[in-house]
């Protein structure tokens, strides 16, 4: 086993003083039954700990690095950045051009809002939703996951899940109460609670490809069909594509699927590493915001210069490198080397994966919604991530969490890492 005693001893320090010793609970390794390593530096592909263990990473700093880690053109926009200020609180042309890219890039979106979080986007999106509707209550799915919004930390995924706390405390039962939750992938759900409640659900927000329960996947049909049933009730559609926008795609799953959400919620990629989200859509439904509308929503570092800076430079790389074509390339040989891994080992296992996100299911069924994913063995998944960790593979410790490849992930990485992922495998014989 890897000698982390720098990491134990920052730990131990850290919970004196941070609830859990994490800022945020996805960090902790409580379901891996372990602690996190503490992070010196990252490059690349490669991630080191402060006792200076290197491990090829496939989190990403939870999607953002999609180029790899600190690319040299993001370091670059950012020391020239800097150098005319941290934060005016006032417009500047970079959120003009950010907002430009978005509008041609994301095939729903006509007009868009800068925030600093994923989080900020999924809330502002409902908020708009109701506002632009008159009606409350939202329709969210099991397992998905929409960022600490209280609304919609009803039956989540990603940390919430991984922690036994799909529910939080905190949230008021009347907040709760209007939130409808019901099973991903199941369309007679969602015709039930339309006939029933129809005239006071405002919208339906999903993660088209659900990627806080593993990365699940909709049945062919799925999306155009809650399209169709939104349009039919006067409800909105929203897509959080905080983890598959400007990651699966150029133009995120919409682009892929060619269904088109009223909203759409982005971060993650769009910061290049920084502190970024943004909502966007339909230009007579974000009309409805202050200060033309009545539906507030303000933020002092909202299109922040550094922020922005760092996105535009990651996105506008990825478009001169046609990184979303590479990043298939690279997707598929790692898939291949997976897939050779289990056949090597003799291990059944659902393998999921779009252009740089994958999830390795711990069980051979399909995965159609978490209550699928639930079924996984995780005494495997808990025994085989470390293993992999102790071989120098960082991935997600969770099995609730998707993978992320980037750019910077090279041959011998993916050859080594199917290797690792083989002799993890096999330890669990
Ligand atoms: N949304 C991230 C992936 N599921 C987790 C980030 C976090 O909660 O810190």
């Amino acid at each position: 086993m890897s000698d982390r005693s720098l990491s134990h001893k920052l730990f131990t320090a850290a919970k004196e003083v941070i609830p859990g010793g994490v800022n945020s609970p996805v960090r902790a390794f409580r379901n891996v039954d372990g602690e996190p390593f503490f992070v010196s530096r990252a490059r690349g592909s490669r991630i080191w700990d402060v006792d200076g263990n290197e491990y090829i990473d496939y989190v990403g700093t939870w999607g953002p690095a999609i180029l790899g880690h600190a690319p040299a053109v993001v370091l670059d926009a950012l020391h020239q950045a800097a150098k005319a200020g941290v934060s005016f609180g006032i417009p500047n042309p970079q959120e003009v051009e950010m907002a430009r890219l978005i509008v041609d890039w994301v095939p729903s979106v006509e007009k868009v809002r800068m925030v600093n979080s994923g989080t900020e986007a999924t809330m502002t999106a409902i908020r708009l939703a109701r506002g632009y509707t008159g009606r409350d209550k939202i329709v969210k799915f099991a397992g998905c996951y929409h960022g600490h919004v209280d609304s919609l930390l009803v039956a989540a995924g990603s940390g919430a899940l991984t922690h036994g706390r799909p529910d939080s405390a905190g949230v008021p039962g009347a907040f709760a109460d209007e939130t409808i939750v019901l099973p991903y992938n199941d369309p007679e759900a969602v015709e039930r609670a339309f006939a029933a409640e129809g005239e006071t659900i405002a919208a339906i927000i999903l993660e088209p490809y659900p990627a806080n329960a593993g990365l699940v996947f909709p049945r062919p049909g799925y999306l155009e069909f809650l399209r169709e049933i939104t349009r039919k009730h006067g409800a909105l559609l929203i897509f959080d594509e905080v983890m598959t926008g400007f990651r699966v795609a150029k133009g995120g799953v919409q682009s892929l699927t060619g269904v088109t959400p009223d909203l759409t919620a982005l971060g993650k990629v769009i910061g290049g590493g920084l502190p970024v989200g943004a909502f966007g859509g339909r230009a007579d439904i974000m009309d409805h915001l202050a200060p033309d509308g009545p539906v507030y929503q303000a933020g002092t570092l909202s299109g922040n210069p550094l922020a922005l800076a760092a996105g535009l430079a990651q996105l506008r790389e990825m478009e001169k490198q046609d990184g979303w074509s590479r990043l298939e390339k690279i997707g598929a040989a790692f898939e291949h080397g997976v897939r050779d891994a289990l056949d090597r080992a003799g291990r059944p296992a659902t393998f999921h994966r779009v252009g740089s996100m994958f999830c390795l299911y711990f069980s051979d069924r399909p995965m159609w919604n978490v209550d699928d994913v639930k079924q996984c063995d995780f005494d495997a998944f808990r025994r085989f991530f470390w293993s992999a960790l102790d071989r120098g593979v960082y991935f997600a410790p969770s099995q609730y969490e998707a993978g992320f490849i980037s750019l910077a992930h090279s041959e011998e990485d993916i050859a080594r890492t199917a290797e690792v992922t083989a002799a993890a495998l096999l330890d669990l014989a």
